[in-house]
């Protein structure tokens, strides 16, 4: 077992304890046993004293060029290349996933430091005629401020990538509050931007509680940015405060992904499809597919193939290249897991495989759940409509297309959708029909790609996005240029030509 770290706080360049002198634990979720990470119990004066921190790196930091700016982020990337076994190996052992997906954690906040690089020498705005003779034009991206980046557990250097690449590559200084359970592999990105030569306060972290250091990066007045992902309701609290302080304010929440199968669909690789959308992670990512309608001549087919598949999944440890389902993060969503379980039973779904916790054996002292199928179930049922954040999926059966796109679109979320077609028209009304900020043809709900936007729609958050371009509309204000040269006073909308 390796060492467990002792983690301090980033502060205006220095590592720093916190003010209370308390620590917390994060043990693994594939082995109790093992202690990841000692790591700071901050308290609202330790995220003021990084909001403050943030504030004086600020005038500097908005004036380098972002040419420059985007150097440091070129440089990361690089750094991460290099450090990316290491910190997959890590944030394994802290949060579970297996190998290859927390390679592909890292790899994310690769391509996103790559991309925000590139964009260093664009940051296009327009430029545009003007109504008058003798007068330009234009607009420019103007950073904001402060930024409170408040970031989950399942992509814990991915989420906090998306959020801080685009941040500072706008101008903006940030203070990262990491989820609870994952400080070192958020820890680990801002060490690498901090060697890639970020000045001192241009990044800064705090870790610890929601209620305590989360709260005050949404509240207090010098944050002017609060991105936040995480579950719905604390979502809708966030939103709210920030409304009240007109902050720019991004939420990423939940999800409930179906896939959709029709029955001209190959049948192999929507099976491939929904267990990699199921159970990837095991089911831990707001884009997780939870929902699988099919068609009903071919729906016996694929509830059955679907299960001999399952069956066959290898759950463990992430360290052990041989397993492809890892532990679920805590006990506390191991429990809520099984209270849904439960749920499904209640309410009459059936039971296929799976639906309790595994403790037997090398899994005794992890929070490890069994893949689990739920079919024959109603759309109107709890487990069909609430995010669940685990590895338990629920099938229903459909008749065509347009009941297929109806239950879809029957639940609060609109993150993500899929349909399995080989017919192309049902392809575009699909595109076309499903309410979710991502569609996906003949692949599965999860795999977003980062310089495409990320976001969804209704519950799922606020009308912005991450990722892509355009999330610099979270992180810039837009500001109009009008350089008027003609020596002369000129009245928009006033002095036409008769
Ligand atoms: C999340 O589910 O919280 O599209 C993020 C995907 C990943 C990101 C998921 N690239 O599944």
């Amino acid at each position: 077992m390796a060492k467990p770290e002792r983690l301090k706080n980033l502060i205006g360049g220095e590592w720093v304890e916190p003010r209370s002198g308390a620590y917390l634990e994060r043990h693994n979720p594939a082995d109790s046993r093992e202690l990841v990470a000692i790591y700071p119990a901050s308290n609202a004066e330790d995220a003021e004293a990084a909001i403050a921190a943030a504030q004086k790196a600020y005038p500097a930091w908005r004036l380098t060029p972002a040419p420059r700016r985007a150097e440091i982020l070129y440089r990361a990337a690089e750094l991460l290349v290099q450090r990316k076994e290491a910190f997959a190996r890590d944030m394994t052992r802290e949060m579970g996933k297996v190998l290859v997906e927390t390679r592909g954690d890292v790899q994310e906040a690769i391509d996103m430091l790559y991309f925000m690089a590139g964009e260093g020498r664009r940051l296009y705005g327009q430029t545009t005629p003007s109504e008058l003779a003798n007068k330009v034009c234009m607009t420019t991206r103007a950073p904001i401020g402060v930024a409170g980046l408040i970031t989950p557990w399942n992509f814990p250097m991915a989420i906090p990538s998306w959020k801080l690449a685009p941040c500072l590559l706008c101008g903006n200084t940030a203070v990262l509050k990491p989820a609870e359970d994952t400080p070192l592999s958020s820890l680990n990105l801002v060490r690498i931007l901090i060697e890639a030569g970020l000045p001192p306060g241009v990044v800064n972290i705090v870790m610890g509680r929601g209620a305590e250091v989360g709260a005050v990066l949404v509240n207090d007045e010098r944050t002017r940015i609060v991105s936040f992902t995480g579950s719905t309701t604390v979502g809708r609290q966030v939103g709210q405060q920030a409304a009240a302080r007109f902050k720019h304010c991004n939420l990423e929440l939940g999800g409930k992904n179906a896939i959709l199968v029709m029955a001209d669909a190959d049948l192999d690789v929507a099976v491939d499809g929904s267990l990699w959308g199921a159970f990837g992670t095991s089911g831990q990512r707001c884009t997780a597919t939870s929902r699988i309608v099919v068609e009903r001549s071919v729906y016996s087919k694929f509830v059955q193939r679907m299960t001999e598949r399952t069956r066959e999944l290898k759950i463990g440890n992430g360290l052990d290249e041989a397993h492809q389902v890892g532990p679920i993060v805590n006990a506390r969503q191991l429990e809520r897991i099984a209270e849904y379980v439960a749920i499904g039973r209640n309410e009459g779904a059936r039971l296929v495989i799976g639906g309790a916790a595994l403790n037997q054996g090398e899994l005794a002292h992890g929070h490890f759940f069994a893949p689990t199928i739920f079919a024959d179930a109603k759309p109107s049922m709890r487990i069909a409509q609430e995010e669940i954040f685990g590895p338990v999926v629920t099938i229903m059966p459909c008749d065509g297309l347009d009941e297929a796109i109806a239950i879809a679109n029957g639940v609060g979320y609109g993150l993500s959708s899929s349909l399995y077609t080989a017919n192309v028209n049902a392809a575009f009304r699909a595109l076309r029909d499903l309410e979710s900020g991502i569609v996906y043809i003949n692949a599965p709900t999860i795999g977003a790609e980062v310089h495409l936007p990320f976001g969804g729609m209704r519950n799922t958050g606020n009308g912005h996005r991450e990722s892509g371009m355009a999330t610099l509309d979270v992180y810039s204000e837009w500001k109009t240029l009008y350089v008027d040269y003609s020596g002369h006073l000129q009245r928009a909308q006033i002095d036409t030509q008769e």
